[in-house]
């Protein structure tokens, strides 16, 4: 069960954040009328909102997932792998720090994005991306291993973050699209296979007693839903313009 979640509001600047995608700008008031939504979603799951203010001087500072991996007993600050986005961390630190007492940090030349890190029960998988480096995943699998977690690391083929292509739900089980469907790193979980033409759904997220997935995704929410699981969804075109994912607009633990 998740207690508590930090999020940011997206600032003016939100409309000029990186992107690999061809969907095109994202209109600032409909990405905060999204936000807001998503902020009510967590709220029906359950959990605390912290909602720290926006800051234009870092246009993505609203993916505050990518700052932080957190855990019930310690929290590690990440070392984001993009120049713009580095300074994020700055500002999340002391909200962090508000929470735990016990917290590691990534250090250069490692760095290290929260979307490439998934955990399933006692064990974290390490995504190798365009953000995530060895050095960065290596000490991140040291910090875990100490605190007797298992650690694997995984080198992505097409995904942006490894959570772009994969969700866990709970209950040894996985929603899984694109170069995850065969991984065999995840062949020993229950699968929810997500089609090719709805990949983006695949980064959903388990809180509480509800998934909440992106809109417009029928044939994963269906197999959601037949899996057992509630849903609630949320228009998230304003964040998938710039690569992000419900899983990255929160901190959830
Ligand atoms: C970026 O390129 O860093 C942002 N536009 C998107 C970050 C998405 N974060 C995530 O998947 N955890």
């Amino acid at each position: 069960m998740f207690k508590n979640t930090i999020v940011k509001t997206p600032g003016e600047s939100y409309i000029n954040g990186l992107t690999t995608s061809d969907l095109g700008s994202p209109i600032l008031e409909k990405a905060l009328e999204q936000h807001e939504a998503y902020i009510k979603a967590l709220k029906i799951c359950g959990v605390e909102v912290m909602i720290l203010p926006s800051n234009n001087e870092f246009p993505d500072s609203t993916f505050v997932e990518d700052t932080a991996v957190l855990t019930p007993n310690f929290a590690v600050i990440s070392n984001p792998g993009a120049l713009s986005r580095n300074g994020e961390i700055h500002e999340m630190e002391p909200a962090v720090k508000s929470f735990y007492e016990k917290i590691y940090y990534i250090k250069s030349p490692g760095t290290l994005d929260g979307g490439d890190i998934l955990q399933i029960e006692d064990h974290f998988y390490i995504g190798l991306s365009a953000r995530t480096n060895l050095e960065g995943a290596e000490q991140l699998k040291q910090i875990l291993e100490l605190e007797d977690y298992k650690a694997t690391i995984i080198q992505l083929d097409k995904f942006f973050h490894l959570k772009t292509g994969i969700a866990y739900l709970g209950d040894q089980t996985v929603v899984v699209a694109g170069e995850f469907i065969d991984h065999p790193d995840f062949n020993t979980y229950s699968k929810i296979i997500v089609p090719p033409e709805e990949e983006y759904a695949a980064n959903c997220i388990r809180v509480n007693d509800f998934v909440i997935l992106p809109a417009g995704y029928p044939i994963t929410k269906q197999r959601i839903n037949e899996a057992g699981y509630q849903t609630i969804e949320l228009d998230m075109t304003e964040f998938r313009k710039l690569d992000g994912g419900l899983s990255c607009l929160s901190l959830r633990f």
